[in-house]
Protein backbone atom coordinates (compact mmCIF):
# COMPACT_ATOMS: atom_id res chain seq x y z
CA UNK A 1 0.00 0.00 0.00
CA UNK A 2 2.79 2.64 0.78
CA UNK A 3 5.27 1.32 -2.29
CA UNK A 4 1.61 2.31 -4.44
CA UNK A 5 1.45 5.73 -2.64
CA UNK A 6 5.35 6.25 -3.17
CA UNK A 7 4.27 5.75 -6.95
CA UNK A 8 1.59 7.57 -7.19
CA UNK A 9 3.63 10.91 -5.49
CA UNK A 10 6.54 10.32 -7.63
CA UNK A 11 4.10 10.26 -11.06
CA UNK A 12 2.59 12.91 -9.54
CA UNK A 13 5.80 14.52 -9.03
CA UNK A 14 6.31 14.02 -12.72
CA UNK A 15 3.37 15.19 -14.10
CA UNK A 16 3.98 18.81 -12.13
CA UNK A 17 7.39 18.93 -13.50
CA UNK A 18 6.37 18.57 -16.81
CA UNK A 19 3.50 20.88 -16.71
CA UNK A 20 5.88 23.74 -15.31
CA UNK A 21 7.86 22.73 -18.37
CA UNK A 22 4.37 23.60 -20.77
CA UNK A 23 3.14 26.21 -18.87
CA UNK A 24 5.89 28.54 -19.25
CA UNK A 25 5.02 29.63 -22.69
CA UNK A 26 2.24 31.91 -21.43
CA UNK A 27 1.87 35.00 -23.62
CA UNK A 28 3.77 37.95 -23.54
CA UNK A 29 2.74 41.36 -22.79
CA UNK A 30 2.54 44.54 -24.87
CA UNK A 31 5.25 46.00 -23.12
CA UNK A 32 7.45 43.38 -23.14
CA UNK A 33 7.00 43.58 -26.82
CA UNK A 34 7.76 47.64 -27.22
CA UNK A 35 10.78 46.73 -25.49
CA UNK A 36 12.41 45.01 -28.74
CA UNK A 37 14.22 47.74 -30.17
CA UNK A 38 17.39 45.92 -30.47
CA UNK A 39 19.97 49.12 -31.39
CA UNK A 40 23.16 46.88 -31.54
CA UNK A 41 21.28 46.14 -35.37
CA UNK A 42 21.62 49.06 -38.01
CA UNK A 43 18.26 48.59 -39.81
CA UNK A 44 18.53 49.49 -43.37
CA UNK A 45 15.49 48.94 -46.23
CA UNK A 46 16.92 47.42 -49.32
CA UNK A 47 14.07 47.23 -51.64
CA UNK A 48 10.74 48.57 -51.23
CA UNK A 49 7.39 47.72 -53.20
CA UNK A 50 7.72 44.62 -53.85
CA UNK A 51 4.32 42.76 -54.54
CA UNK A 52 3.92 40.37 -51.85
CA UNK A 53 6.96 38.94 -51.76
CA UNK A 54 6.16 35.68 -49.61
CA UNK A 55 9.06 33.10 -49.59
CA UNK A 56 12.86 34.14 -49.51
CA UNK A 57 16.03 31.96 -49.77
CA UNK A 58 19.61 32.93 -50.01
CA UNK A 59 21.00 31.25 -53.53
CA UNK A 60 24.09 29.63 -54.30
CA UNK A 61 24.95 33.04 -56.47
CA UNK A 62 25.35 34.39 -53.12
CA UNK A 63 21.76 36.29 -54.31
CA UNK A 64 18.43 36.29 -52.39
CA UNK A 65 15.72 35.08 -54.37
CA UNK A 66 12.01 35.75 -53.67
CA UNK A 67 8.72 34.68 -55.04
CA UNK A 68 5.86 37.00 -55.12
CA UNK A 69 2.65 35.48 -54.31
CA UNK A 70 0.48 37.40 -56.60
CA UNK A 71 2.48 38.68 -59.50
CA UNK A 72 3.87 35.50 -60.14
CA UNK A 73 7.47 36.67 -60.13
CA UNK A 74 10.34 35.11 -59.30
CA UNK A 75 12.62 38.23 -58.32
CA UNK A 76 16.53 38.35 -57.85
CA UNK A 77 18.37 40.83 -55.56
CA UNK A 78 21.81 41.33 -55.00
CA UNK A 79 22.19 42.00 -51.34
CA UNK A 80 25.25 44.76 -51.42
CA UNK A 81 23.79 46.87 -53.93
CA UNK A 82 19.93 46.21 -53.55
CA UNK A 83 19.85 46.03 -57.31
CA UNK A 84 16.68 43.86 -58.40
CA UNK A 85 15.66 41.91 -61.22
CA UNK A 86 12.09 40.08 -62.31
CA UNK A 87 14.14 36.98 -63.61
CA UNK A 88 10.99 34.76 -64.53
CA UNK A 89 7.03 35.81 -64.53
CA UNK A 90 5.06 32.03 -63.71
CA UNK A 91 2.78 32.85 -66.88
CA UNK A 92 -0.10 29.71 -65.90
CA UNK A 93 -0.23 31.09 -62.05
CA UNK A 94 -3.34 31.18 -60.96
CA UNK A 95 -4.55 33.99 -58.12
CA UNK A 96 -7.26 35.73 -57.22
CA UNK A 97 -8.15 38.02 -54.54
CA UNK A 98 -7.81 37.06 -50.63
CA UNK A 99 -6.74 33.79 -51.43
CA UNK A 100 -3.28 32.23 -49.85
CA UNK A 101 -2.44 30.32 -53.14
CA UNK A 102 -0.57 31.79 -55.82
CA UNK A 103 3.55 31.75 -56.09
CA UNK A 104 4.77 30.24 -52.77
CA UNK A 105 7.30 28.03 -52.23
CA UNK A 106 10.83 28.87 -53.71
CA UNK A 107 14.08 26.14 -53.05
CA UNK A 108 17.46 26.31 -55.50
CA UNK A 109 19.36 23.18 -56.16
CA UNK A 110 21.86 23.05 -53.19
CA UNK A 111 24.80 22.90 -56.11
CA UNK A 112 23.04 25.88 -57.93
CA UNK A 113 27.05 27.08 -58.99
CA UNK A 114 27.92 23.69 -60.54
CA UNK A 115 27.35 22.75 -64.22
CA UNK A 116 23.60 20.57 -64.37
CA UNK A 117 22.08 21.60 -60.93
CA UNK A 118 21.17 25.52 -62.11
CA UNK A 119 17.44 24.20 -60.95
CA UNK A 120 15.12 26.32 -59.23
CA UNK A 121 12.20 24.55 -57.53
CA UNK A 122 8.80 26.79 -57.01
CA UNK A 123 5.17 25.39 -55.59
CA UNK A 124 2.13 27.01 -57.31
CA UNK A 125 -1.05 27.25 -58.01
CA UNK A 126 -2.40 26.73 -61.40
CA UNK A 127 -5.75 25.41 -63.16
CA UNK A 128 -6.57 22.18 -62.78
CA UNK A 129 -8.45 20.70 -65.83
CA UNK A 130 -9.50 17.44 -63.84
CA UNK A 131 -11.00 19.57 -60.49
CA UNK A 132 -14.26 17.47 -59.87
CA UNK A 133 -15.77 20.51 -57.24
CA UNK A 134 -15.90 23.54 -58.58
CA UNK A 135 -15.51 25.33 -55.28
CA UNK A 136 -11.89 23.72 -55.31
CA UNK A 137 -10.93 24.51 -59.35
CA UNK A 138 -7.01 25.27 -58.84
CA UNK A 139 -4.31 22.59 -58.08
CA UNK A 140 -0.59 23.25 -56.34
CA UNK A 141 2.10 21.68 -58.36
CA UNK A 142 5.82 21.72 -57.79
CA UNK A 143 7.54 22.96 -60.25
CA UNK A 144 11.30 22.24 -61.47
CA UNK A 145 12.98 25.60 -63.74
CA UNK A 146 16.17 25.45 -65.16
CA UNK A 147 18.17 28.49 -64.98
CA UNK A 148 19.53 30.06 -68.61
CA UNK A 149 22.90 32.10 -67.58
CA UNK A 150 22.93 33.14 -71.21
CA UNK A 151 19.41 34.79 -71.41
CA UNK A 152 19.08 35.40 -67.42
CA UNK A 153 15.83 33.75 -67.21
CA UNK A 154 14.33 30.46 -66.31
CA UNK A 155 13.69 27.75 -68.54
CA UNK A 156 12.23 23.98 -69.19
CA UNK A 157 9.49 23.84 -66.79
CA UNK A 158 8.66 20.16 -65.64
CA UNK A 159 5.55 19.63 -63.20
CA UNK A 160 7.63 17.24 -60.59
CA UNK A 161 4.02 16.49 -58.77
CA UNK A 162 0.44 17.77 -60.18
CA UNK A 163 -2.50 17.88 -58.38
CA UNK A 164 -1.76 18.44 -55.08
CA UNK A 165 -4.87 20.22 -53.04
CA UNK A 166 -5.43 23.81 -53.28
CA UNK A 167 -7.90 26.16 -51.25
CA UNK A 168 -8.09 29.80 -50.84
CA UNK A 169 -6.94 29.49 -46.99
CA UNK A 170 -4.33 27.42 -44.94
CA UNK A 171 -1.86 26.52 -48.11
CA UNK A 172 1.39 26.15 -45.84
CA UNK A 173 3.37 25.83 -49.19
CA UNK A 174 6.95 26.01 -48.00
CA UNK A 175 9.15 23.97 -49.63
CA UNK A 176 13.35 23.16 -48.54
CA UNK A 177 15.68 20.44 -50.08
CA UNK A 178 17.21 18.59 -47.03
CA UNK A 179 20.84 17.49 -46.50
CA UNK A 180 19.24 13.92 -47.64
CA UNK A 181 18.83 16.12 -51.07
CA UNK A 182 14.93 14.98 -50.66
CA UNK A 183 12.27 17.90 -51.25
CA UNK A 184 10.35 18.56 -48.04
CA UNK A 185 6.99 20.30 -48.35
CA UNK A 186 4.28 21.76 -46.22
CA UNK A 187 0.62 21.46 -46.90
CA UNK A 188 -2.01 23.14 -45.02
CA UNK A 189 -5.04 21.73 -43.78
CA UNK A 190 -6.90 23.87 -46.61
CA UNK A 191 -8.70 25.20 -43.60
CA UNK A 192 -11.32 23.00 -43.44
CA UNK A 193 -13.63 22.23 -40.51
CA UNK A 194 -13.64 26.61 -40.52
CA UNK A 195 -14.99 29.54 -41.34
CA UNK A 196 -15.84 29.09 -45.09
CA UNK A 197 -14.67 25.69 -45.50
CA UNK A 198 -16.49 24.68 -41.40
CA UNK A 199 -18.42 21.82 -43.41
CA UNK A 200 -15.51 20.44 -45.61
CA UNK A 201 -14.21 17.24 -43.25
CA UNK A 202 -10.51 17.80 -42.21
CA UNK A 203 -8.08 15.48 -43.83
CA UNK A 204 -4.93 16.36 -41.42
CA UNK A 205 -5.30 12.50 -39.65
CA UNK A 206 -6.38 10.51 -42.85
CA UNK A 207 -4.11 9.07 -45.33
CA UNK A 208 -4.20 7.64 -48.92
CA UNK A 209 -5.26 3.84 -49.87
CA UNK A 210 -2.86 1.89 -52.14
CA UNK A 211 -4.79 2.78 -54.86
CA UNK A 212 -5.19 6.10 -54.06
CA UNK A 213 -1.59 6.15 -54.29
CA UNK A 214 -1.94 4.03 -57.68
CA UNK A 215 -4.21 6.55 -58.95
CA UNK A 216 -2.23 9.66 -58.03
CA UNK A 217 -4.66 10.87 -56.11
CA UNK A 218 -3.22 13.22 -53.48
CA UNK A 219 -6.36 14.55 -52.22
CA UNK A 220 -5.61 13.29 -49.10
CA UNK A 221 -2.28 15.38 -48.96
CA UNK A 222 -4.08 17.93 -46.69
CA UNK A 223 -2.43 18.88 -43.31
CA UNK A 224 0.76 17.12 -44.23
CA UNK A 225 4.28 17.29 -44.50
CA UNK A 226 6.06 15.22 -47.49
CA UNK A 227 8.85 14.20 -48.68
CA UNK A 228 9.87 13.61 -52.14
CA UNK A 229 12.76 12.64 -54.61
CA UNK A 230 13.60 15.68 -57.08
CA UNK A 231 11.65 13.84 -59.63
CA UNK A 232 8.59 14.56 -57.44
CA UNK A 233 8.61 10.19 -57.31
CA UNK A 234 8.47 8.64 -53.76
CA UNK A 235 11.78 7.89 -51.74
CA UNK A 236 11.71 4.03 -50.64
CA UNK A 237 12.61 4.76 -47.26
CA UNK A 238 9.39 7.13 -46.35
CA UNK A 239 7.35 5.97 -43.66
CA UNK A 240 4.30 3.88 -44.23
CA UNK A 241 1.11 5.12 -42.87
CA UNK A 242 -1.81 2.66 -42.06
CA UNK A 243 0.64 -0.09 -44.42
CA UNK A 244 0.52 2.38 -47.41
CA UNK A 245 3.70 4.21 -47.98
CA UNK A 246 3.31 7.69 -49.78
CA UNK A 247 4.93 11.18 -50.15
CA UNK A 248 3.91 11.94 -46.57
CA UNK A 249 6.59 12.00 -43.98
CA UNK A 250 4.24 13.67 -41.15
CA UNK A 251 0.66 14.02 -40.22
CA UNK A 252 -1.52 16.39 -38.44
CA UNK A 253 -0.85 19.70 -39.66
CA UNK A 254 -2.69 22.81 -39.31
CA UNK A 255 -0.80 25.50 -41.36
CA UNK A 256 3.13 25.05 -40.94
CA UNK A 257 4.55 27.83 -43.07
CA UNK A 258 8.13 27.77 -41.49
CA UNK A 259 10.13 24.28 -42.15
CA UNK A 260 14.05 24.51 -41.94
CA UNK A 261 17.07 21.89 -41.36
CA UNK A 262 19.72 22.55 -38.30
CA UNK A 263 23.34 21.98 -39.80
CA UNK A 264 23.22 18.81 -37.76
CA UNK A 265 20.24 17.39 -39.62
CA UNK A 266 17.44 18.40 -37.56
CA UNK A 267 14.10 19.48 -39.09
CA UNK A 268 12.22 22.71 -37.26
CA UNK A 269 9.09 23.53 -38.16
CA UNK A 270 6.43 26.30 -36.96
CA UNK A 271 2.76 26.11 -37.64
CA UNK A 272 -0.17 28.21 -37.33
CA UNK A 273 -2.77 27.01 -34.68
CA UNK A 274 -6.53 28.25 -34.26
CA UNK A 275 -7.15 30.61 -31.52
CA UNK A 276 -4.46 29.89 -29.26
CA UNK A 277 -1.00 27.62 -29.29
CA UNK A 278 0.91 28.09 -32.60
CA UNK A 279 3.93 25.53 -32.62
CA UNK A 280 7.30 25.35 -33.03
CA UNK A 281 7.68 21.17 -33.76
CA UNK A 282 10.81 19.00 -33.95
CA UNK A 283 9.58 16.62 -37.10
CA UNK A 284 10.51 13.34 -36.85
CA UNK A 285 9.42 10.62 -39.74
CA UNK A 286 6.17 9.05 -39.30
CA UNK A 287 5.31 11.39 -36.66
CA UNK A 288 1.12 12.73 -35.98
CA UNK A 289 1.45 16.44 -35.01
CA UNK A 290 -1.99 16.09 -33.80
CA UNK A 291 -4.11 18.65 -35.50
CA UNK A 292 -7.24 18.72 -35.45
CA UNK A 293 -7.36 16.43 -32.16
CA UNK A 294 -5.06 18.56 -30.78
CA UNK A 295 -3.52 22.49 -31.13
CA UNK A 296 -0.34 22.89 -28.74
CA UNK A 297 0.61 20.72 -25.92
CA UNK A 298 -1.93 17.47 -25.03
CA UNK A 299 -3.69 19.68 -22.21
CA UNK A 300 -7.40 20.47 -22.62
CA UNK A 301 -6.45 24.25 -22.79
CA UNK A 302 -7.97 26.56 -24.92
CA UNK A 303 -9.22 24.12 -27.94
CA UNK A 304 -11.36 20.79 -28.55
CA UNK A 305 -11.95 19.72 -31.86
CA UNK A 306 -15.68 20.17 -32.78
CA UNK A 307 -16.36 18.91 -35.44
CA UNK A 308 -18.72 20.31 -37.83
CA UNK A 309 -18.22 18.19 -41.13
CA UNK A 310 -19.90 15.69 -38.92
CA UNK A 311 -23.07 17.90 -37.71
CA UNK A 312 -26.21 16.81 -37.47
CA UNK A 313 -28.74 18.61 -39.00
CA UNK A 314 -30.11 21.49 -40.77
CA UNK A 315 -25.95 23.12 -41.32
CA UNK A 316 -27.61 26.68 -42.81
CA UNK A 317 -28.53 26.83 -39.64
CA UNK A 318 -25.20 26.36 -37.54
CA UNK A 319 -23.13 28.57 -36.77
CA UNK A 320 -19.20 28.52 -35.32
CA UNK A 321 -19.49 30.77 -32.66
CA UNK A 322 -15.60 30.29 -31.20
CA UNK A 323 -13.72 29.28 -33.61
CA UNK A 324 -11.88 26.85 -31.29
CA UNK A 325 -14.81 24.22 -30.09
CA UNK A 326 -14.46 25.67 -26.75
CA UNK A 327 -18.17 26.75 -27.96
CA UNK A 328 -20.09 24.55 -30.07
CA UNK A 329 -23.70 24.38 -31.38
CA UNK A 330 -26.23 21.51 -30.49
CA UNK A 331 -25.52 18.63 -33.12
CA UNK A 332 -21.89 19.45 -33.09
CA UNK A 333 -19.43 16.67 -31.85
CA UNK A 334 -16.92 17.84 -29.61
CA UNK A 335 -14.03 15.57 -28.59
CA UNK A 336 -11.74 16.86 -26.08
CA UNK A 337 -7.90 16.80 -26.50
CA UNK A 338 -7.20 13.99 -23.56
CA UNK A 339 -10.09 11.47 -25.77
CA UNK A 340 -7.58 10.98 -28.68
CA UNK A 341 -4.37 9.33 -28.74
CA UNK A 342 -1.84 7.94 -31.43
CA UNK A 343 1.36 6.41 -30.43
CA UNK A 344 3.18 8.45 -32.84
CA UNK A 345 1.58 11.63 -31.19
CA UNK A 346 4.53 14.12 -30.69
CA UNK A 347 4.16 17.61 -28.88
CA UNK A 348 5.40 20.99 -30.03
CA UNK A 349 8.86 21.78 -28.38
CA UNK A 350 7.05 25.01 -27.81
CA UNK A 351 3.77 27.02 -27.81
CA UNK A 352 3.22 30.35 -29.08
CA UNK A 353 1.00 30.19 -26.57
CA UNK A 354 -1.42 28.13 -24.23
CA UNK A 355 -3.73 29.63 -22.22
CA UNK A 356 -6.19 28.17 -19.80
CA UNK A 357 -9.93 27.83 -20.54
CA UNK A 358 -10.86 30.68 -18.82
CA UNK A 359 -8.89 33.34 -21.67
CA UNK A 360 -11.07 35.78 -22.65
CA UNK A 361 -10.93 35.63 -26.52
CA UNK A 362 -12.66 38.94 -27.20
CA UNK A 363 -9.99 41.02 -26.07
CA UNK A 364 -11.69 44.86 -26.55
CA UNK A 365 -8.49 45.99 -27.19
CA UNK A 366 -8.43 44.75 -30.65
CA UNK A 367 -11.77 46.09 -31.41
CA UNK A 368 -13.24 44.40 -34.12
CA UNK A 369 -10.29 42.28 -35.09
CA UNK A 370 -10.54 40.43 -31.70
CA UNK A 371 -8.50 38.04 -33.37
CA UNK A 372 -4.90 40.20 -33.73
CA UNK A 373 -5.50 39.87 -29.63
CA UNK A 374 -5.53 36.25 -29.45
CA UNK A 375 -2.54 34.63 -27.84
CA UNK A 376 -1.42 33.37 -31.39
CA UNK A 377 1.59 35.06 -33.31
CA UNK A 378 0.76 33.55 -36.92
CA UNK A 379 4.31 32.24 -37.63
CA UNK A 380 4.61 32.69 -41.06
CA UNK A 381 8.67 31.24 -41.27
CA UNK A 382 10.99 29.37 -38.77
CA UNK A 383 14.74 29.92 -39.69
CA UNK A 384 17.33 27.94 -38.54
CA UNK A 385 20.56 30.59 -37.51
CA UNK A 386 24.01 28.92 -39.05
CA UNK A 387 26.23 31.26 -37.64
CA UNK A 388 29.26 32.29 -40.24
CA UNK A 389 32.81 34.18 -39.93
CA UNK A 390 30.54 37.03 -38.47
CA UNK A 391 27.94 35.43 -36.40
CA UNK A 392 26.37 37.26 -34.15
CA UNK A 393 27.22 36.43 -30.46
CA UNK A 394 25.26 34.37 -28.30
CA UNK A 395 23.10 33.39 -31.13
CA UNK A 396 24.62 29.60 -32.18
CA UNK A 397 21.35 27.26 -32.04
CA UNK A 398 18.88 30.01 -32.62
CA UNK A 399 15.65 29.58 -34.61
CA UNK A 400 14.54 32.46 -36.06
CA UNK A 401 10.06 32.92 -36.65
CA UNK A 402 8.93 35.93 -38.06
CA UNK A 403 5.03 36.99 -36.66
CA UNK A 404 2.51 38.46 -38.30
CA UNK A 405 0.62 40.34 -36.69
CA UNK A 406 2.48 40.74 -33.45
CA UNK A 407 5.17 43.27 -35.57
CA UNK A 408 8.03 40.87 -34.42
CA UNK A 409 10.80 38.24 -35.49
CA UNK A 410 11.11 35.79 -32.15
CA UNK A 411 14.49 34.07 -31.64
CA UNK A 412 14.25 30.66 -29.90
CA UNK A 413 17.33 29.19 -28.17
CA UNK A 414 18.16 25.53 -28.40
CA UNK A 415 20.41 22.82 -27.08
CA UNK A 416 23.35 21.69 -29.09
CA UNK A 417 20.86 18.74 -29.94
CA UNK A 418 18.85 21.04 -31.40
CA UNK A 419 16.28 18.63 -29.86
CA UNK A 420 15.17 20.63 -26.67
CA UNK A 421 14.44 24.80 -26.73
CA UNK A 422 15.34 26.84 -24.02
CA UNK A 423 13.81 29.86 -22.77
CA UNK A 424 11.06 31.59 -23.56
CA UNK A 425 11.15 32.93 -27.08
CA UNK A 426 12.86 36.24 -27.08
CA UNK A 427 10.73 39.46 -29.43
CA UNK A 428 13.28 41.09 -31.72
CA UNK A 429 13.22 43.95 -34.26
CA UNK A 430 9.52 45.70 -32.77
CA UNK A 431 7.70 47.13 -36.03
CA UNK A 432 4.55 48.15 -37.48
CA UNK A 433 5.05 45.31 -40.21
CA UNK A 434 4.11 41.89 -40.73
CA UNK A 435 7.21 40.46 -41.27
CA UNK A 436 7.01 37.07 -43.69
CA UNK A 437 10.04 35.03 -44.50
CA UNK A 438 13.81 36.03 -42.87
CA UNK A 439 17.23 34.37 -44.10
CA UNK A 440 20.83 35.46 -42.74
CA UNK A 441 23.44 35.88 -44.93
CA UNK A 442 26.66 33.28 -44.78
CA UNK A 443 28.58 35.69 -42.94
CA UNK A 444 26.05 35.69 -40.25
CA UNK A 445 26.22 38.96 -39.45
CA UNK A 446 23.13 40.42 -41.53
CA UNK A 447 19.54 39.37 -41.48
CA UNK A 448 17.18 39.97 -44.50
CA UNK A 449 13.45 39.84 -43.69
CA UNK A 450 10.74 40.34 -46.22
CA UNK A 451 7.39 41.77 -45.21
CA UNK A 452 3.77 41.99 -46.11
CA UNK A 453 2.36 44.43 -48.37
CA UNK A 454 -0.89 44.91 -46.43
CA UNK A 455 -2.57 43.23 -43.77
CA UNK A 456 -2.88 43.43 -39.61
CA UNK A 457 -0.43 44.62 -37.48
CA UNK A 458 -0.66 45.51 -34.01
CA UNK A 459 0.39 48.96 -32.98
CA UNK A 460 2.71 49.86 -30.04
CA UNK A 461 -0.69 50.86 -27.81
CA UNK A 462 -2.11 47.63 -28.50
CA UNK A 463 -4.40 48.61 -31.05
CA UNK A 464 -4.58 47.56 -34.80
CA UNK A 465 -3.91 49.01 -37.86
CA UNK A 466 -3.92 47.73 -41.45
CA UNK A 467 -1.55 50.26 -42.53
CA UNK A 468 1.76 48.79 -42.05
CA UNK A 469 5.18 50.72 -42.04
CA UNK A 470 7.08 49.21 -44.76
CA UNK A 471 4.91 47.70 -47.51
CA UNK A 472 6.13 44.67 -49.78
CA UNK A 473 9.68 45.60 -48.26
CA UNK A 474 13.07 43.71 -47.93
CA UNK A 475 14.61 44.83 -44.98
CA UNK A 476 18.27 44.35 -43.68
CA UNK A 477 19.48 44.10 -40.00
CA UNK A 478 23.33 44.31 -39.84
CA UNK A 479 24.77 43.09 -36.41
CA UNK A 480 27.38 46.38 -35.54
CA UNK A 481 27.53 46.65 -31.64
CA UNK A 482 28.59 50.22 -30.70
CA1 LIG B 1 0.57 19.93 -33.15
CA1 LIG C 1 -3.77 21.94 -26.22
Amino acid sequence: MKKATQLSSLSLLITALFSQQVFADVPLTLEQYNQATNPEFKRTVVVQNLNSPHNLVWGGDNNLWLTEQTSGNIVRINPNTGAKKTIFTVPDMVYDEGAQYGLLGIALDPKFNQANHQFVYVSVSIKNPNAKDPAFPNQMVIRRYTYDAKKDTLVNPVDIIKGLPCSRDHQSSRLVIGPDNKIYYTIGDQGSNQLTYLFKPNLAQKTPTKAEVSAKDWHKYAGKILRLNLDGSIPSDNPYFDGVQSHIYTIGHRNAQGLSFAPNGKLLQSEQSANSDDEINLIVKGGNYGWPYVAGYKDNNGYAYANFSAAKGDQSKIKDPALNGLKAPEGVRVTKESEWSDKNFIQPLKTLFTVGNDHNFNDPTCGEYAYVCWPTVAASSAYFYKGGKSAIPGWENSLLVTSLKRGVIFRIQMDDSISVTKGDAIPMFRSENRYRDIVASPNGNELFVITDNAGSVQKNDGTVTKTVANPGALIKFTYQPK
